[in-house]
């Protein structure tokens, strides 16, 4: 993420992947306050065997779309919601990407946070049947969990 304070949007991505049993790292890596330490992560992290990258950030959010630019790595990302513009300036900023370098961008928000984990397990969930396992379970037990009359 961007910065500390996109935590409480990309916590649910975090808890997400942990609830799938998905080993993850979470950091703060600003495109515009850090831009070596981004450098240095994105170029690493295929290396390093990480399997996909989700980048959160909000406003100005070029992370993502730098990160695209360093890695090979599918990079999906979240537009966090930002007090300015409610996150339209995160998602525009996020999902314009040009041709050739692609990010899969999520919902601005919780909503993106939490879907970007599971978009990530379903992606690696295609080589790892354990994996596929569980969201399959995940998927039944939220089918489940919808009560067909309000209470
Ligand atoms: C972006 O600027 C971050 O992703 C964050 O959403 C936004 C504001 O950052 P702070 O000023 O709260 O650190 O780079």
């Amino acid at each position: 993420m961007g910065s500390r304070s996109d935590w409480e949007t990309m916590r649910h991505a975090s808890e997400t992947l942990a609830k799938l049993g998905v080993p993850h790292e979470c950091k703060v890596v600003s495109a515009h306050r850090t831009p070596q330490r981004m450098y240095d992560y994105a170029q690493a992290a295929a290396g390093r065997g990480l399997r996909a990258i989700i980048a959160g950030a909000g406003g100005a959010a070029h992370l993502p779309g730098m990160v695209a630019a360093l890695t090979r790595l599918p990079v999906l990302g979240v537009p966090v919601e930002s007090h300015a513009l409610k996150g339209m300036d995160s998602l525009l900023s996020i999902v314009q990407m040009p041709a050739g370098v692609p990010v899969g961008t999520l919902a601005i928000g919780r909503a993106g946070a939490i879907n970007a984990a599971l978009l990530a397990a379903a992606m690696l969930a295609t080589t790892d049947a354990a994996l596929a396992l569980r969201l399959e379970r995940f998927r039944d037990e939220q089918t489940g969990s919808v009560a067909e009359t309000p209470q």
